[in-house]
């Protein structure tokens, strides 16, 4: 595997008197590569479609630690989880207010506690949302999906049903854990974790290293799934498989095409398009030997490659959202990406057939510290969550 070289020196300074922020080299996809059709690097603004509009990035709410996700519930209101804390709250003019909920049963361990949110788009009349988390129940622990209604006053959360459970756990390591609402049918996508298990991503009875697809409601699974007619119920729920540990989930909503996100080994991070079935190649050998490739072509079967890898290094990407909306210009149609290690925002476009055209890292988007989950709001501008272990915030991108 080799990386693509470094964008040339001409188009470089282009670029930046054109204030388009720095482009970075672009990373490696593979898949074009081998059709030996890689993509060239746009490097001018007459190209792109508009502008590149300035960038704004203030602090919606600080004081918080390792916000794993945030959405809104509407009326100028998010919902937001601690991962560590196992804390719910409901943030609304920069104030934070913590939501009753059953948080001593939150297991937290590690990379795993209080995760993902998904927010019914029909909230104002189901006040319903979803979780996922670890969850101690008969001296065991697991991670699970949960139903909540929250009280009209949003100072409790009551739990409707656990809707999937029996992810797989060790050390909380790999817990995953990303959810995902379908846009035009009742599936809920749900990203999670290999729990640093070898066994768990090819098992196709283990619920570690997949995406599953359930109805949002019952947890079951849907009759369009791949593997609908297998003998265990823990099968009918896989969309995907292979994967090593899913921190994203986004759709396009030009065209409802699904990706993943998940951290690499010390080398190549993912973005993943999804079809139903799919293998993405996560293997790793006897006592979780990580020197083996992200998507590992001599396994049995065809393995899907990445359509963005970061090479080597990685820059540990996690929540990743589609920029829509009025004033993003340029950025408008980019899965804008967080990065922890790299402590950015990263844009990637891609064409309509999500083959990669290009990266580019504004400069606000630089140096935010490590970078969470990313959330656009109904207008247009992204939340992002910081993950630095303490004084974390809540920021909000928007085009100028
Ligand atoms: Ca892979
Ligand atoms: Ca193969």
């Amino acid at each position: 595997m080799t990386s693509r070289g470094p964008v040339g020196t001409a188009a470089l300074t282009l670029a930046v008197a054109l204030g388009l922020g720095t482009l970075s080299p672009l990373p490696v996809a593979r898949a074009n590569e081998a059709a030996g059709t890689l993509a060239p690097l746009r490097t001018s603004a007459t190209e792109a479609r508009g502008a590149a509009p300035r960038l704004r990035v203030r602090t919606v709410v600080d004081g918080l630690a390792v916000p794993w996700d945030v959405q809104s519930i509407g009326g100028g209101r998010l919902l937001v989880t601690e991962r560590d804390r196992a804390r719910l709250s409901v943030v609304r003019k920069g104030q934070r207010r913590t939501v009753r909920f059953p948080g001593d049963r939150v297991w937290v361990s590690g990379e795993t506690g209080l995760m993902s949110l998904a927010v019914d788009p029909a909230f104002d009349r189901t006040r319903r949302f979803w979780t996922c988390q670890g969850w101690q129940s008969g001296g065991g622990h697991d991670v699970r999906v949960s139903l909540w209604t929250l009280s009209g006053n949003a100072r409790r959360a009551s739990l409707v049903r656990h809707v999937v459970t029996g992810l797989p756990t060790t050390s909380g390591r790999h817990g995953g854990c990303r959810l995902l609402l379908d846009a035009g049918s009742k599936a809920l996508y749900v990203g999670t974790g290999d729990a640093a298990d070898p066994a768990n991503p090819r098992t196709l009875t283990s619920l570690g290293g997949k995406v599953l697809r359930v109805h949002r409601r019952t947890g079951r699974a849907l009759p369009d799934n791949p593997f609908i007619d297998a003998a265990d119920p823990r099968q009918r729920l896989v969309w995907t498989y292979g994967h090593r540990n899913v921190q994203g989930l986004a759709q396009r909503p030009s065209d409802g095409s699904v990706v993943s996100v998940e951290h690499g080994s010390y080398r190549d991070d993912e973005v993943n398009a999804l079809s139903p079935g799919a293998d993405f190649g996560w293997n790793p050998g006897p006592g979780y030997d990580e020197s083996v490739p992200m998507t590992d072509q001599s396994l049995p079967g065809e393995q899907t490659e990445a359509i963005w890898s970061s090479g080597d290094p990685t820059i540990a990407t996690s929540g990743a959202a589609w920029v829509a909306g009025r004033g993003w210009g340029a950025y408008a149609g980019t899965l804008a990406v967080a990065a922890l290690k790299a402590e950015e925002l990263v844009f990637l476009r891609f064409d309509d057939d999500l083959a990669l055209q290009q990266t580019r890292t504004p400069a606000p988007l630089r140096g935010l510290g490590r970078l969470r989950s990313v959330t656009r709001l109904p207008g247009g501008d992204l939340l992002v969550t910081t993950s630095n272990g303490s004084d974390d915030r809540i920021l909000r991108v928007s085009p100028r």
